[in-house]
C-alpha cells in the first residue's frame, strides 16, 4: 500500500470562472503548491465516484510533463481507479473530450493555454472537463474557485514518475495509469463521421491542401488523418512536430500569426485549401485559394452543408453561436427551419444544448466550430467537414462562399483587439459603457442611430441557469451592430475586444472590402466607448 502524503497549504485565488479554466504564466504555475492547489480543489468538488477514470493530456507545451506527473500522483492519492494519459503527455482538446466520452471517464484534466504562446516565460493552463467531455459549467468552476479560497491541504503519493513515452500500463499506488495512443481513437472517430472515400477521390484527382499545425498539438493528428488515411502528399502538413515553445510563435490560427499560410493562399502557388489549428487543436482557420473565410461565415457555410457528411445526414436539429459571432448562421437556421441559439462566449455554454439534442453544430467567432461528436470545438473536424463538402460538391472555397452569399446575403464582420491594456482602464471603460446604456437608444453616431443597447444575459434553456454581464451589445437601426467584451483568456493586463458587424442582403454588395464596409461601425464604436480616452490606444493591435 502506497503512503498517502498530506501536504499543508494555504488558500489561493484560483481564477474566477473565466472562458477556459486557469491560465497563468508558467512562472506562476511553478510556484510551490500552485498547480497542486488547483488540482486538489478540482478533486475536492467534482463528481467522481470512488475508483473512477480520469483522463489527462495536454498540448505538449513547456511544463506539461511536470504537471502531468504531479496530477497522476495526486489522482492516485485521491481515490481514482485509473488514469488514461496520452503518450508523450499529448492529447488535443477535442481528442481528450472524445477519450473522456468513449471510455466513460468521470472527467479529465486538459493542460493547455490554447492559442497563447508557450515556453518558460510564456503561458500555461489547466482546465477540467466533466463526464460529457465538455468544459465544466459555471456551477462547477464556481465551486472550484470557492474551494481554492479555503483549501488547506493537498494529497499525493510517493511514487516515481510514469514513463509517458511508453504505451501500456503502470501501477501508481492503488491506481492504474495507462499511456494511450493519443491519435488513434480520434482518427477513427473522424473516419466514422466523414466520407473519406469522397475526399480520397478528390485528392487523387488533384485536390491539394496545406495544413499548418503551428508546431503545436495537431501535427500528429493531421499527419495520420490527412497524409496517411486520406492520401494527401507528404509535406501537406507543415510545422507538424509539437514543440514545447511552438517554435517561438503564437499558435493562434489567425491572419496575423498564420500569415505565411495566408500569403501562400493569396499567391499564385496556392493549393485548393489552406488550414491551420491552434496550440491545443480546437480552433481552425480556413482559407481557400484567394478567399479567407471568417469563422462566423465558416459556421454558417458548414451548417448549410453539414448534411452532406454521412454522420449528419438528415439530423441537423439546430445551430448555436456565441453572441459576438455574426448572425450569418441565424439566416441559415431560418432558411432550413431549425432553431438558432445565441449563447455567451465560451464553449461550455453549448454543452447543455448538445446534450439535450437541441443543436447539432455550433461555433464562435474566435475560430471555433464543432458538433455533437464531442463536447469541445474541434479544429481538424472543421477542416474535414470543409473537405467533405468541397469534395462532394466539387467546387472551390471561393465558389462555395459566393454561392452562399448569393442565397443568404453576407454579414461583413471584423474583430478589433486592444491587447494588454491596463486592467483598471479596461474595467473603467466597461463600467462607463454599462452606465450609459439606457441613454444610447435614439442617439446618432455618424450615419448610424442606436436602436437598442444592453448588457447580454443568458438563460440556459435546459437548466435555466442565468449568466449575466456577457458583453455589451449596441444595435443600430440599419441592422448593424457593435459588441464590446473583455477577453477571459489573456494572461497579461486586459484585452478589449470590439466586434463589428453589418448585414448586406443578397441583392447588395457581396464582394466589397470588409474594412470599408465597416467604417461607420468602427467610428461609432470608438465614439460610444471612448476607446482612446480610456486605453490611450489609437488603433487595435490585432484585426481579424
Ligand atoms: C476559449 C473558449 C472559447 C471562447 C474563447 C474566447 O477559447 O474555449 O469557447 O470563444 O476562449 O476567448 P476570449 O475570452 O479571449 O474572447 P480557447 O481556444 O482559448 O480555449
Amino acid at each position: 500500500m502506497t503512503k498517502i502524503v498530506t501536504v499543508p497549504t494555504t488558500p489561493f485565488e484560483g481564477q474566477a470562472p473565466g472562458t477556459s479554466g486557469l491560465r497563468k504564466k508558467v512562472r506562476v504555475f511553478q510556484q510551490p503548491n500552485y498547480a497542486e492547489n488547483f488540482i486538489q480543489s478540482v478533486f475536492d468538488v467534482v463528481e467522481r465516484p470512488q475508483g473512477s477514470v480520469l483522463v489527462i493530456g495536454g498540448d505538449g507545451r513547456f511544463h506539461n510533463r511536470d504537471v502531468i506527473q504531479q496530477a497522476i500522483r495526486m489522482a492516485a492519492a485521491n481515490g481514482y481507479g485509473r488514469v488514461l494519459v496520452g503518450q508523450g503527455g499529448i492529447l488535443s482538446t477535442p481528442a481528450a473530450s472524445n477519450v473522456i466520452r468513449k471510455y466513460g471517464a468521470s472527467g479529465g484534466l486538459i493542460l493547455s493555454a490554447s492559442h497563447n504562446p508557450g515556453g518558460p516565460d510564456e503561458d500555461f493552463g489547466i482546465k477540467y472537463n466533466i463526464a460529457n467531455g465538455g468544459p465544466a459549467p459555471e456551477s462547477v468552476t464556481g465551486a472550484i474557485l470557492a474551494r481554492t479560497k479555503e483549501i488547506d491541504r493537498w494529497l499525493t503519493v510517493e511514487a516515481a514518475d510514469v514513463d509517458l513515452d511508453a504505451p501500456g500500463e503502470t501501477a501508481v499506488g492503488e491506481m492504474t495509469v495507462e499511456v494511450i495512443d493519443p491519435v488513434a481513437d480520434y482518427a477513427d472517430l473522424m473516419e466514422e463521421l466523414f466520407d473519406f472515400d469522397a475526399i480520397r477521390k478528390a485528392v487523387s484527382s488533384g485536390f491539394t491542401m496545406r495544413f499548418d499545425a503551428m508546431s503545436a498539438v495537431t501535427g500528429p493528428y493531421a499527419v495520420e488523418i490527412l497524409e496517411n488515411r486520406l492520401g494527401f502528399a507528404a509535406g501537406t502538413v507543415v510545422n507538424g512536430t509539437p514543440l514545447e515553445d511552438f517554435g517561438g510563435h503564437h499558435p493562434d490560427p489567425n491572419l496575423i500569426h498564420a500569415k505565411e499560410l495566408y500569403d501562400l493562399m493569396m499567391g499564385p502557388d496556392a493549393p485548393d485549401l489552406g488550414a491551420a489549428s491552434d496550440g491545443d487543436g480546437d480552433r481552425n482557420l480556413i482559407i481557400g485559394r484567394g478567399r479567407f473565410v471568417t469563422p462566423s461565415d465558416s459556421l454558417a457555410m458548414l451548417a448549410a452543408n453539414i448534411e452532406i457528411a454521412p454522420a449528419y445526414r438528415g439530423r441537423l436539429s439546430g445551430i448555436a453561436r456565441s453572441m459576438p459571432t455574426s448572425a450569418a448562421a441565424d439566416r441559415v437556421a431560418e432558411a432550413l427551419g431549425v432553431p438558432c441559439f445565441e449563447t455567451p462566449t465560451g464553449w461550455k455554454f453549448f454543452g447543455n444544448l448538445l446534450d439535450a439534442g437541441k443543436v447539432t453544430i455550433c461555433g464562435e467567432e474566435s475560430a471555433g466550430t464543432g458538433s455533437d461528436h464531442v463536447r469541445e470545438k474541434d479544429g481538424l473536424w472543421a477542416v474535414l467537414l470543409w473537405l467533405n463538402i468541397l469534395a462532394v460538391r466539387d467546387i472551390s472555397v471561393d465558389q462555395l462562399a459566393r454561392t452562399h452569399w448569393a442565397r443568404f446575403g453576407r454579414n461583413y464582420y471584423a474583430r478589433h483587439d486592444y491587447e494588454a491594456i491596463d486592467s483598471e482602464a479596461a474595467a473603467g471603460l466597461m463600467r462607463e459603457l454599462k452606465a450609459a446604456l439606457a441613454t444610447l437608444p435614439g442617439q446618432a453616431f455618424g450615419p448610424l442611430t442606436v436602436s437598442h443597447a444592453d448588457s447580454f444575459a443568458y438563460t440556459d434553456p435546459v437548466d435555466h441557469s442565468v449568466s449575466e454581464n456577457q458583453g455589451i451589445r449596441v444595435l443600430f437601426e440599419d441592422g448593424s451592430r457593435v459588441v464590446f467584451r473583455l477577453s477571459g483568456t489573456g494572461t497579461q493586463g486586459a484585452t478589449l475586444r470590439v466586434y463589428l458587424e453589418r448585414y448586406e442582403p443578397a441583392s447588395g454588395q457581396l464582394d466589397a472590402d470588409t474594412g470599408v464596409m465597416l467604417e461607420a461601425q468602427i467610428a461609432a464604436a470608438q465614439e460610444i466607448a471612448g476607446i482612446t480616452r480610456h486605453t490611450g490606444r489609437g488603433a487595435p493591435d490585432v484585426v481579424t
